[in-house]
């Protein structure tokens, strides 16, 4: 596992803390891999309800390490590949796993970083954080799903010039354009975050896990698929012990006790 990445389970939360503070978090293999193993292996952790994804020091992530490459192997690297080994299959665990993922940006995310958070399920910032669409500034184009979360998150006309300007975007502008959920003072940060995600432990996981299914696998549908998809798993949501407990914790006014 890599030394640089934290985690730590506490309170049915699992903290994941990127910590290559001095190179702004910036993602390497080992980093990449470690993280997306953490997530995976987060499913099967008994009592865990949601993730959190933060960095240390003044930086979320600055996106690949640019550093790593070797001189001799730029422009030779088959960057197709390392996306498709290291960057997507950690989007998409993200995207389909079944517990809340929520990020607190400390501060800049830039390329793949800003990728990584806006993967998250919830994503709040501290009000010194900007995200930037840094790509074009080094002739790649946005991966990690940028050009598909951007212009669902923002519309097609922010996403563009974002992509095509390389402009960073303040926290308070990212939250006013829906890219993001909301901004906290930067001392807020992480007791702001830690409490939407120990809030999940109250939550019903099975839905929370139904819904994220329904948002992940809808984005590919019409109408008609989408309302056919809700209709199956709504089917499958009314048949939990959860939905009975829920309606009668409402009947008896009280909060429910979901197993
Ligand atoms: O390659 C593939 O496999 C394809 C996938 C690509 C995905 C991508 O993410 S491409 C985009 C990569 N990221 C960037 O282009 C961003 C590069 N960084 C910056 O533009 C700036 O650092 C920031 C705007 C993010 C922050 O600027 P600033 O002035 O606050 O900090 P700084 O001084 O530039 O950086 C602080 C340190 O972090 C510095 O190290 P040093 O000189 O003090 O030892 C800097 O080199 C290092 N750092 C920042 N970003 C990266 C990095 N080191 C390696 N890789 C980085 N991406």
């Amino acid at each position: 596992m890599s030394q640089n990445l934290d985690c730590r389970d506490e309170n049915g939360v699992r903290i994941l803390t990127l910590n290559r503070p001095d190179k702004l978090n910036a993602l390497t293999p080992d980093l990449l891999e470690a993280l997306r193993a953490r997530i995976e292996e987060a499913q099967s952790v008994p009592g865990l309800a949601a993730i959190l994804l933060t960095g240390a020091g003044r930086g979320f992530c600055a996106g690949q390490d640019l550093a790593a490459l070797p001189e001799a192997e730029l422009g030779r690297t088959d960057l197709g590949a390392v996306v498709e080994r290291l960057y997507n299959p950690l989007i998409l665990a993200m995207r389909r796993h079944p517990l809340p993922i929520i990020a607190a940006v400390n501060g800049i995310a830039a390329g793949a970083g800003a990728s990584l958070a806006l993967a998250c399920d919830v994503v709040i910032a501290a009000r010194s954080a900007r995200f930037v669409q840094a790509f074009v500034q080094i002739g790649l184009i946005p991966d990690s799903g940028s050009t598909w979360f951007l212009p669902r998150l923002v519309g097609e006309a922010r996403a563009r010039a974002l992509m095509l300007l390389a402009e960073p975007v303040e926290a308070e502008t990212a939250a006013a354009w829906g890219m993001i959920w909301k901004v906290c003072d930067d001392t807020a940060l992480m007791e702001e975050a830690l409490r939407i995600a120990a809030g999940e432990r109250a939550a019903n996981r099975a839905a929370i896990a139904l819904i994220k299914r329904a948002l992940h696998e809808g984005s590919a549908h019409d109408l008609p698929a989408q309302l056919a998809l809700e209709r199956d798993l709504q089917r499958e949501a009314g048949r939990r012990p959860d939905f009975l407990e829920g309606v009668r914790a409402f009947r008896e006014k009280r909060p429910p006790r979901f197993r």
